[in-house]
């Protein structure tokens, strides 16, 4: 499994799944998850709204899985990470999860090449360094990691951009 980082629009990038950093009733909001729906178009609502009358709200820390409409993606993995409440073991843990279950839905529907946005740290607050420490430590502990080619990191402001590359740095070193 490749781990990298590009500084980008998610809703730009031609991988087999983007994920989204939705909230629980997965019918669209503000920040990464309002340019998705915006772009991608009303298929992934419909989508949505088909997932929610079929299991109810998305719990957080857990993911589901949709068409990408017309975004150059094949699926949108909408997964709802935890809103910064202050240090918790439980919000680092359900942040975790957010990546986790992503990956788990990931492969279960063939996905090869996977970009990830900053999951809550931004309209929900979490801490970049540590958000970035959670996602690239639960990324490469992933059990099934070999069945994913590519884990694209997609950073949208600078200061998430230059922390994950110093990690990454890190650790491919
Ligand atoms: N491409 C990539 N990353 C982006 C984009 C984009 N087009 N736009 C923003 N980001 P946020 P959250 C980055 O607020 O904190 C929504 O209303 C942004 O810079 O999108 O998980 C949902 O409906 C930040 O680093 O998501 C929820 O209610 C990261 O994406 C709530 O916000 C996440 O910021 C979720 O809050």
């Amino acid at each position: 499994m490749i781990l990298t980082v590009i500084k980008a629009d998610i809703t730009t990038i031609k991988a087999d799944a983007i994920v989204n950093a939705a909230n629980s009733s997965l019918l669209g909001g503000g920040g990464v998850d309002g340019a998705i729906h915006r772009k991608g178009g009303k298929a992934i609502l419909q989508a949505c709204v088909a997932v929610r009358n079929r299991q109810g709200k998305c719990k957080t820390g857990h993911a589901v899985i949709t068409t990408a409409g017309n975004l150059p993606a094949k699926y949108v993995i909408h997964t709802v990470g935890p809103v910064w409440t202050g240090e918790s073991d439980n919000n680092n843990a359900l942040l975790a999860d957010c990546y986790r279950n992503s990956l788990t839905l990931a492969i279960e529907n063939g996905v090869k090449v996977i970009a990830f946005p900053n999951i809550s740290t931004g309209i929900y607050h979490f801490p970049k360094d540590k958000a970035a420490d959670i996602a690239i430590k639960t990324v490469n502990n992933f059990a099934e990691k070999e069945q994913i080619e590519k884990v694209i990191f997609v950073c949208f402001d600078d200061e998430n951009y230059q922390i994950y590359e110093e990690k990454l740095n890190l650790i491919n070193k």
